[in-house]
Order: structure tokens, then sequence, then C-alpha cells
């Protein structure tokens, strides 16, 4: 053979360049559909394809992907993305058959393959090529990554794994990265990359550099200009463990091949971090649909850019090594535009005749109506004229209809009113279905186990009902685990985990650096994975710094895969009430209204936290649970059935019947209440106690409101900000339980100030609700109502 390769490997060689033409094509088209008004958005892998190609040959099964929009060639090149998919996702489409990354839910590039099967089970991950699910915010893959690579040295280190073949082969999986040179710039990124080093997790990070980040060059995002050359302080040594670093041109077919090989084998073989740094990248046709980089690209740029087309090199490098003819090339070229067009058109044919075949249903109805109104049939005519119509313009339409039958008796008007509801239950499952998790797991279907006490049944510090559940939990299930700072050799800076680190060994319990975003990261990539990670964040205060990769990544998993991915991660927390300005937060407002998709636990001591630990661990949806700070030494009782009692989530407590007042709490406050309750009791007025318990799910049986029928007033009372989870909750008593309708008093809250709470102990009393403030606030309502009976306090 004169070129020196084997008719094997011309072979794969050639299949590659039509992959690469295939994959180009596909940008090209994609970009032209936007045009067309067929697409909302594009974003395209254009100028990435070769060492995507590259990095695809040394994915094995069992291996996972966290990468970005740019990963098209990839994902065809491992067989788990379509033509006709990655054009569904284009369009939108809502079936899952269409687009298994995300049924339409995604913009066209956020790949994802489905991990868990219809019923909500994991399939065989150590059996098939697996991509968690993209994200948009650029460097949030990075967290997840951090887990992915991390479970793989768990199921390498701990032998009690060994038997979860389907999760695993013994830890030998890799977990791929990818992310564009600009986004280097973020926190995150250099965040996992250290950790990743301290960790030593087998995890290849690809960065794609195409000197770029939208219209932003490289000189603006990165210290010299270079993310390999400010990186190389990770480059292990001799004597140093770290990182291994490469450098390859991103159009240098050849060489690609040979750093991926090198690289792969290092990661996988030694678990050794890895960056390959993929540089001189292109964006032919710019950074999206949105602008045009002539706007900001110099003449000479692009240039350039035409002339190191990793496909125009490519072809370059075929020709010149002898392995095809120009007229060979010439030929796949145009095959592959035949392909990609023809399968455009059938991805398109099968998105819209769904949509038309309830238009065409709409349609009948309209014109059964419109010879006895006029409008209607304008309103028909209107929708059938409408170029590539969605499903909301049919609605539209229909809604338009409607208002004009209304009062009508027409028999159309049934018809319509069939058609309206049955395709709003419909669209309802297509754009608002999996906030949680549907599966057997659901953690609202855990059965109530209640706690069970005897004469045995010591009285012990909180801390120690928690230790003994996690213990119970640790012996119980060897998928889990615990991390956090100060989680490991101290077992917590309350010692909830104290001596677990010694009984259970490193690989169950660990410390962590000081880096809350990628800890929850980690948690998010160990969950995804079949593992049962408990991340633990230290104060309430500090998970601000995860707020947004839980917001992001882990709430929105479930939803925006239609129920494909799931990652259980438990986010363990302290918080609400202790000392000052960053030891004393309960901003539970901001949590709630940023992670829909994960409950919210918030038990009043560390009996009920001991008892959603275990809820949560027999379900499958990922958590939030905030301990009180201020309860860890208060002394309870320890159940003989630590290990296995349940508190069902969304059921309150009533803590203190009453016919008075009914005031609503949580957390810490539960304890302050009480207090005032008993003061109240004095002055003669009876306040009814109800504990939430957790605010997501929020009180699934009305219990307040049955509450509120009894003593017609209700006040809300927290440690957060004047209308934060206060509010919350009096819009789910009010509106969703529509208790409105037996208050005789208008609905209170008692929140915290608006300022952060001041240090000390009077600092918290003038801070947040105290004992006096409750008494007053519900003494004053009493006096409104009875102003004889209760004379005015002052
Ligand atoms: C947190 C966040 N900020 C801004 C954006 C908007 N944005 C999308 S892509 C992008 C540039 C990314 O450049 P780079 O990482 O180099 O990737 P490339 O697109 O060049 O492949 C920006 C700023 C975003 N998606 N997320
Ligand atoms: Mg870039």
């Amino acid at each position: 053979m004169l070129s020196g390769f084997s008719t094997r490997k011309i072979a794969s060689i050639i299949a590659d360049y039509k992959l690469a033409c295939e994959s180009r094509e596909a940008s090209i088209l994609g970009r032209k559909e936007v045009f067309m008004g067929k697409a909302k958005f594009g974003i395209f892998g254009d100028g990435k394809e070769l060492a995507q190609i590259a990095m695809a040959k040394v994915f094995r099964n069992g291996d996972h992907r966290a990468g970005y929009y740019r990963d098209q060639t990839f994902m065809f090149a491992i067989g788990e993305l379509t033509l006709q998919q990655y054009f569904a996702q284009l369009y939108s489409h809502t079936d899952v058959e269409a687009d298994p990354a995300s049924a339409g839910r995604l913009m066209n590039g956020h790949f994802a393959t489905r991990m868990i099967d219809e019923n909500g089970a994991f399939r065989n991950l150590a059996n098939s090529k697996n991509s968690s699910a993209d994200i948009s915010p650029t460097a949030a893959q990075m967290p997840r990554l951090l887990g992915l690579a991390y479970a793989s040295k768990l199921f390498r280190n701990n032998p009690e794994l060994a038997s979860y073949k389907e999760l695993s082969n013994l830890g030998n999986e890799v977990a791929f990265g990818t992310i564009g040179n600009a986004s280097t710039s973020e926190g995150m990124f250099f965040e996992a990359i250290n950790a990743a080093g301290v960790l030593q997790v087998p995890m290849l990070v690809s960065v794609w550099d195409d000197d770029y980040g939208i219209s932003v060059p490289k000189e603006y995002q990165t210290t010299k200009g270079s993310i390999s050359k400010i990186l190389t302080g990770f480059q292990r040594n001799e004597t140093e463990r770290g990182f291994e670093i490469y450098t390859v041109i991103g159009w240098d077919y050849s060489a690609l091949c040979k750093v991926y090989e090198k690289a792969e084998k290092v990661c996988r073989e030694e678990h050794v971090p890895v960056i390959v740094h993929v540089q001189e990248m292109t964006q032919p046709q710019g950074h999206s649909t949105s602008g045009s980089h002539e706007r900001y690209k110099s003449k000479e740029r692009l240039a350039w850019e035409n002339e190191h087309d990793c496909i125009r090199k490519f072809r370059e490098w075929i020709i010149q090594q002898g392995l095809a003819t120009t007229e060979e090339l010439i030929e796949i070229e145009k095959e592959a535009k035949a392909r990609v067009k023809s399968t455009k058109e059938q991805a398109w044919k099968s998105f819209n005749s769904e949509i038309q075949t309830d238009q065409l249903l709409l349609d009948q109805i309209l014109y059964s109506a419109a010879e006895d109104f006029t409008e209607i049939e304008e309103i028909r005519i209107a929708l059938k004229k409408t170029i590539n119509p969605l499903r909301m313009d049919a609605m539209i339409a229909a809604k338009k209809a409607i208002r004009i039958l209304s009062g009508k008796s027409h028999p159309a008007r049934t018809d319509l009113n069939e058609w309206i509801s049955r395709v709003k239950k419909e669209n309802e499952d297509r754009f608002n279905s999996h906030l949680l998790s549907t599966s057997e797991w659901s953690a609202l279907n855990v059965d109530h186990i209640p706690a069970e006490y005897s004469e045995k049944s010591p009285l012990v510090d909180g801390r120690e009902v928690l230790q003994a559940c996690f213990r119970e939990a640790l012996q119980r299930d060897p998928r889990v685990l615990a991390f956090g700072e100060d989680g490991g050799k101290v077992g917590d800076v309350n010692q909830g985990f104290a001596g677990l680190q010694a009984k259970f060994g490193e690989n169950r319990v660990t410390d962590t650096g000081i880096r809350e975003c990628t800890i929850v990261g980690q948690g998010i990539g160990a969950a995804l994975r079949g593992l049962r990670p408990i991340a633990e964040i230290q104060y309430l205060d500090y998970l601000l710094y995860a707020i947004q990769i839980m917001s992001d990544d882990l709430a929105c998993l479930q939803y925006r895969t239609r129920g494909g991915q799931k990652a259980p991660v438990i986010v363990r927390t302290r918080g609400h009430r202790l000392e000052g300005v960053w030891h004393a937060g309960s901003p539970m407002g901001m949590i709630l209204h940023s992670i829909r998709g994960m409950h919210v636990l918030v038990p009043r001591d560390m009996t009920q936290a001991a008892g959603f630990y275990n809820t949560l661990l027999k379900s499958d949806d990922p958590a939030l649970i905030i301990e009180c700070l201020n309860g860890y030494r208060l002394k309870e009782r320890l159940p003989d059935n630590i290990g296995e009692f349940t508190i069902p989530l969304g059921v309150p407590e009533v803590l203190k019947e009453g016919t008075d007042v009914t005031i609503v709490t949580y957390g810490s406050m539960c304890r302050v209440v009480m207090a005032s309750a008993s003061d109240l009791e004095q002055a003669g007025i009876s306040v009814e106690v109800i504990d939430v318990q957790t605010l997501l799910p929020f009180d699934k049986n009305h219990v307040i409101t049955e509450s509120i029928k009894k003593t017609n007033r209700v006040i809300f009372t927290d440690e957060d900000v004047p209308g934060g989870a206060t509010a919350f909750m009096m819009q789910q008593v009010i509106e969703v339980q529509g208790a409105f309708q037996y208050l005789d008093s208008p609905p209170l809250t008692l929140p915290a100030r608006e300022h952060r709470p001041a240090y000390g102990s009077d600092g918290d009393y003038f801070s947040k609700p105290n004992q006096e403030d409750v008494y007053d606030k519900v003494y004053d309502l009493m006096c409104e109502v009875d102003p004889v009976k209760f004379p005015p306090l002052s």
C-alpha cells in the first residue's frame, strides 16, 4: 500500500470524511431552516468536526459525556444521534422518539441520551454510550462532569459496588467533557479543574478553541490568550499528582487521533485527569443564527478561518496521502448533501404531520360554524393561510372562535370545547410534564412509617439522632455516600457524621475542598450514574454558591429530558437561626423560586430530619434538606427504628391545636411559635400551630385550610425577608387551597426584617421574629376582633 495505511484504515478515514461532510451539511441546512422560519434558533457544530470524530474513537461503552452545544459530530459519531433526530430537535419536535434528548424541550445542539427507561429505572449504563443532558449556561457542564468522573473512582475503589455491573465496569469509565475556549473564563471551570486534580478522577476535558466567545476574542477571555498555557501549573510531574495536558491543532486529523488515543489511555488506566486543548478551530457560519461574524471578525481572520477549515484541511490531507481522489471525495460530498437534505425533509414532515392532524380537526369544526358566523370563517381562513403553523396557532384560533360561540347554542360549540380541552391536556403533557419523578420511587409515594419509641429509647443530642440515621443508611446501601467541607474526618461541623468515616472509609464519607458549586456537581454526576450522594453545603448562607447549578442543572434535569435522566441528589445543609449576617440566613423564597423540580424540606428538629432522609433515600427525586442550625445540641429521643421510619412529604403537622388563630411556620420558628402559643393561652387566646415541614411539596392535603375553617384567622411566620417564603405559603393557602372564603380577618405574615440578621443575641432578637413579636401579632389581631375581651396593649 503506497500510503502506508491498511485498506481497513483507509475505509475508516473515508467514513470519517463522510461523517464530517454530513455533519457540516447539517449545520448549513440547519441555519437555513432558521432563516426560513421553520425553526426558532440555531447553534451548530461547524468547524469542530474533526476533533469530535477523534474523541468519539476513544469513547467506549460505559463512558459519559458532559459537553455543550457544538458536539453534534461527536454525538453522530458515537451513534447516539441520527440526522433525523438532529433536525427534529431543531424544529422542537415534542415526541420523545423523534428527539430522545429532550422531546422538543431543549433548543438545538443540546444533547442527551436516555439513561433511564420509561419506568424511571436505570438502563444498563455500563453497556451504553452515555451523554448527560446539556444546558446552556457556559461552563455549567463542568460541576456535573466532575461528578461523572468521581463516580468512576468510587466504583473502582469501593469493592462493595462491584456487583452493580449495570452501572459500571469496575470504574473503568472516563467522563469526557467539552467546553468552548471562552467559557473557561467562568469560575466553575477553574473550580472543577482544581477539584479533579485534587480527586485524581478520570475526567478528560477538551477545550474547543476557536479564539472567540461570540464576538469577544481570546485576549479578553484568557490570560496569555491560551488556556493550556495558564493551566501548566496543574501539569503532573514525577513527584506531584495533577493533570496531563495536551495541545493539538483542530484541523490536523492524524494528530487529533493520536492525541486522543494517548489522552484516553492515561485517563482511563491511570485515573489521571486530562486536558486536551484543541486550537485553531473555526466557526464557518459564525456563533449562532443570532448574528453574523462578519460584524466583528476582520477580513484577514475570516480568510484564515476559511483556509483552516478542518474539513478542507482533512480533504487536502486525504488527497495528499493518496487515500482517495478528488473525484471520489466530490462524490462523497454530493451524497452527504443529498442525504442530509432528504433526512431533513423527513424530519420536517414528521414534525409537521402531527401538528396538522389536530389542525385539520379544528378546521372541520370551524367550518361547521363558518356558515353561521362569518368571523369564524375569517379565523379559519387565517389559520389555513398561516405559513408553517404551530400548535399555538391552532389554539389561538380555537380560543378566538369559542369567544364568538359563547352563549350560543351551536353544535360546533361542544365540538370546539372538546377540541380545546383535549389539545390543552395533550400540550400540558408535551410541555409541562416531568418536573418531578413519575416513577414508582417518587418521594411522594413513600409510605409513612411512624417513629417507634419504647422505655429504652434514650434521650440524646439532636446530632446523635442524625448520626444514627446516617450510620444505618451507610450500612444498608453501599451506593450511599456523603461528602462536604469538614464532612469526613470530623464528620461535619455539627458531627452528624462523627465516626462514620472511620467506620465506613473514605469512599463513603469524605471531606471536600471549599467549593459549594462543585460539591453539588459532584453529587449530580454521581447520582446520574446510579449512586446515592448526600452532598453537604456547610451553611445555608453559602448555598448561594451552589444555587445556580441546582437551578440550572439539577432541578430541571427530569423536565428537560422529559424523564430521560434522573439525579436523586440529597443536598444537605443547615441554617435559619444562629449567629450573624452569614450564619443565620434563611433565604427560603429565593430557594423556593429557583429550584422547582427539587423537594425542599425544612424539618424542625433532627428526628424529623432523620425521617426525611429515610424517605428521600427510598425515592428518586433530588431534594434540599435544611436542618436547624441551633438544634444539634437540643435533646431528642432516639427512635428505636431510626433507620426505618419515614416521614411523608407535603404533610404538615399540627403541633398544637387551638381555636382562635392558625399560625403556619416551619424550621427553627416552630419552637418560637410554640413558646408564644403558651403565653397566648394564658391571655385567653387559643392558637393552632402548624409546622409545614416541607415547603416543596406544600401541604398536599390542605391541612392548613382545614385548620382555618375552624379558626377563621391565619398568620404565616418565618425567618425569611418580607414577601419571601411567607408570601409563598400565603399564596398556596389563600389561592391554591382557596382558604380565603373561610377567613374573618385578613391573612397576615410575620417574616424577619429585610436586612440580614445582625450578630449576637440582641442582633438575632431584633432582626428575626421573636416570641414577643409573635405574641403581639396574634394579640393585635384578636384585639381587632374583640377589643373588649382583648384591650389594646398600648
Ligand atoms: C452563563 C452564560 N453567560 C452567557 C451566555 C451567552 N453565551 C452563549 S455562548 C457564549 C460564548 C461561548 O464561547 P465559547 O465558550 O468560546 O464557545 P464557542 O461558542 O465559541 O464554541 C456566550 C457568551 C451563556 N450561555 N451562559
Ligand atoms: Mg469559542
